[in-house]
């Protein structure tokens, strides 16, 4: 039997400074005027429990063993993950600012074992597509540089973007986001939905693997 319609998991990401967060918002506002419901998600969640903490801890209030940390990153997806298999099967599009490919970049970038770290997320929804927005460190800094937070500095961003790059798998799809409006990039990344929208009606939900 065909799966019920089901809504397709979106996942922005790629280094800080690169536009996921502005991207993902239009994105859902494209979804929805068209009538196909959607939601934003970020991660981390900073409004949960476990979130607060992780706020705490980039805002460099609090301090964490990296692996502990990478542990917090990962509940925070798990704490989430219910109610995204609920609304995806419900038939809403998630449209979400970071998820386990941050976790496994920012850490790894920290030393972490890639495959430890790959460990904890297995289970959470697969996503149906990858959005990895590329931006070389010139123009990040054209932009006006980095925010304040842990994780922030320019170094940092050279090893996750290396990271990153290490990760790239099948659903991924790398797009440019140099020398690129807000608009030109969105256009870009509005086909790229629609058609994984399209395709996850007849796809049934996945799972990370180990
Ligand atoms: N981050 C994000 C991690 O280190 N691990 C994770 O699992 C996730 C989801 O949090 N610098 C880092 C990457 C970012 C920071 O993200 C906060 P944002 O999108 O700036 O709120
Ligand atoms: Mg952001």
């Amino acid at each position: 039997m065909m799966a019920a319609t089901r809504g397709a998991l979106i996942v922005l990401e790629g280094c800080d400074r690169v536009g996921k967060s502005t991207q993902a918002k239009l994105l859902v506002e494209y979804l929805t005027k068209r009538g196909k419901p959607a939601k934003l998600m970020n991660f981390p969640d900073r409004s949960t429990t476990i979130g607060k903490l992780l706020d705490e801890y980039l805002k460099q209030g609090q301090e964490f063993d990296d692996h502990a940390v990478h542990l917090l990153f990962s509940a925070n997806r798990w704490e989430a993950a219910s109610s995204m298999e609920k609304l995806l099967k419900s038939g809403t599009t998630l449209v979400l600012d970071r998820y386990s490919d941050s976790g496994i970049a920012f850490s790894s970038a920290k030393g972490l074992d890639f495959d430890w770290c790959r460990n904890s997320d297995a289970g959470l929804p697969l996503p149906d597509l990858v959005l990895f927005l590329q931006l070389s460190q010139e123009e990040s800094r054209a932009r006006g540089g980095y925010g304040q937070e842990r994780y922030e500095k320019e170094q940092f961003q050279a090893t996750v973007r290396d990271k990153f790059s290490r990760l790239q798998q099948d659903n991924w799809t790398v797009v440019s986001a140099e020398q690129k409006s807000i608009e030109e990039l969105q256009c870009e990344l509005r086909k790229l939905v629609d058609a994984a929208v399209k395709s996850a009606l007849n796809k049934s939900l996945g799972h990370l693997p180990t």
